[in-house]
């Protein structure tokens, strides 16, 4: 098990050396600011990687082994004629980051949205503050603020109510607020940053695009990527869809272990895998997370490892957990990945990163990158740690 974390490069209020602290080995990095649809230029990967391992020979070692991730453009989802010469940039840039020794891409096949919350600030019981996803506030903008065509036949009678009462209560801050948060963008997400025109431009792209269709097209991309990822040793890990379901109206498939299995029987190719994003898969109630770590191990190729704690009365309602309190079973993942890790023999180990971490002590007051605060994670990665030790030691 490699212990990773992500770096948003030069401008990530947590430094190099900040995350040489927390003990972990190896970084997860993207070029942020090259356009989706352009080649990675070699020079830029080789400087990134630079600035990684800048100061290795005097101190302990960081290597960046993970990107997260190569954004794939729109067109290459919606399978439009043109998208050949994005699909040949996304295979440039694998050989180009190839030539670097950077052998993991995560990467992710969410139409026009990332992932996604509606409060950034949910404040704890025990004053720190975590990410939350709340479907009523969501409806309530999906209904209300985005007044999406034809969105009502997406709720029931009482979840239209619920949206309704909640929107009633908001103020125009509130909703200024929510529309940021849900299409102007986390930190890291893979699609452009809208404002509500353009975004409701970008969803009707999608409406004769059915589930079916969408898969059809990420297997187009996967039957031109895989060998040449296979050629060059890579592994390619597909992130899931975050919440794992349709939203907006939009086609989502990769949400459950059903999607997963559609997904091998299709590319069977064994570079071909997953990020095991525990997090997101385990904020639906049907989804397994130690049995689907069991199931797809040989396909692991890189764990976003946190939990989530759904709402009692509306399970598509969560927020971001303690790392090994939540509604996901963490030590029953870990041990899971452990033993395929073992089968493995050496031949391939899991990189896995403390995903998001809570806003707690002095980074209360520092402006980060919402769930990308340092001690939240180093905390998160810390426990994660103490497991992985434990589960060892006891074999
Ligand atoms: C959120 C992350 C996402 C993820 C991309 C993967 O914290 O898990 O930004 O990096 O969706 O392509």
């Amino acid at each position: 098990m490699r212990e990773a974390w992500r770096w948003f490069g030069s401008n990530d209020p947590v430094s190099i050396n900040d995350i040489r602290q927390t003990g972990a080995t190896d970084i997860v990095s993207a070029l942020h600011a090259i356009p989706t649809g352009e080649v990675w230029p070699l020079a830029d990967i080789q400087a990134h990687k630079a600035l990684v391992e800048k100061d290795n020979t005097e101190n302990s070692s960081l290597v960046w082994s993970v990107v997260e991730s190569i954004p794939v453009h729109e067109d290459i989802k919606l399978g439009r004629d043109n998208c050949q010469p994005y699909i040949d940039a996304w295979i440039g840039s694998m050989e180009n980051l190839a030539k670097c020794g950077i052998k993991t891409i995560c990467y992710n096949f969410m139409p026009v949205i990332d992932w996604t919350r509606t409060d950034l600030k949910y404040q704890l019981p025990n004053g720190g503050y975590a990410l939350r996803f709340d479907q009523d506030k969501f409806a309530a903008f999906d209904l209300f603020i985005l007044q999406r065509e034809h969105a009502e036949a997406d709720y029931s009678a009482d979840e239209l109510a619920k949206a309704k009462a909640v929107f009633s209560t908001m103020t125009e801050d509130d909703k200024a607020l929510l529309t940021k948060n849900i299409i102007a963008g986390l930190p890291g997400k893979m699609t452009d940053a809208y404002n509500i025109s353009d975004f409701r431009a970008a969803l009707s792209q999608y409406q004769n695009i059915s589930k079916d269709i969408l898969r059809k097209n990420l297997f187009n991309f996967l039957s031109q990527i895989l060998p040449k990822a296979e050629q060059l040793g890579m592994k390619l890990a597909i992130h899931p869809d975050d919440p794992p379901r349709d939203m907006f109206g939009l086609p989502r498939i990769i949400c459950t272990a059903e999607d997963l299995e559609i997904l091998f029987a299709a590319q069977p190719n064994p570079a071909n895998g997953i990020t095991l994003c525990a997090g997101t898969y385990g904020s639906r109630p049907d989804n397994d997370l130690p049995q689907m770590a069991k199931d797809f191990g040989a396909r692991i190729h890189f764990a976003h490892l946190r939990g989530v704690t759904r709402d009692k009365d509306e399970q598509r309602s969560f927020y971001e957990a303690e790392h090994l309190e939540s509604d996901v079973d963490m030590v029953g993942v870990i041990a899971a990945l452990l033993k395929e890790e073992k089968s493995r023999k050496g031949a391939g180990e899991i990189f896995i990163r403390p995903d998001h971490g809570h806003q707690i002590l002095d980074d209360i007051n520092k402006k980060g990158n919402p769930g990308y605060s340092c001690i939240g994670r180093l905390k998160g990665l810390a426990e994660i740690r103490g497991v992985i030790k434990a589960l060892k030691a006891v074999g």
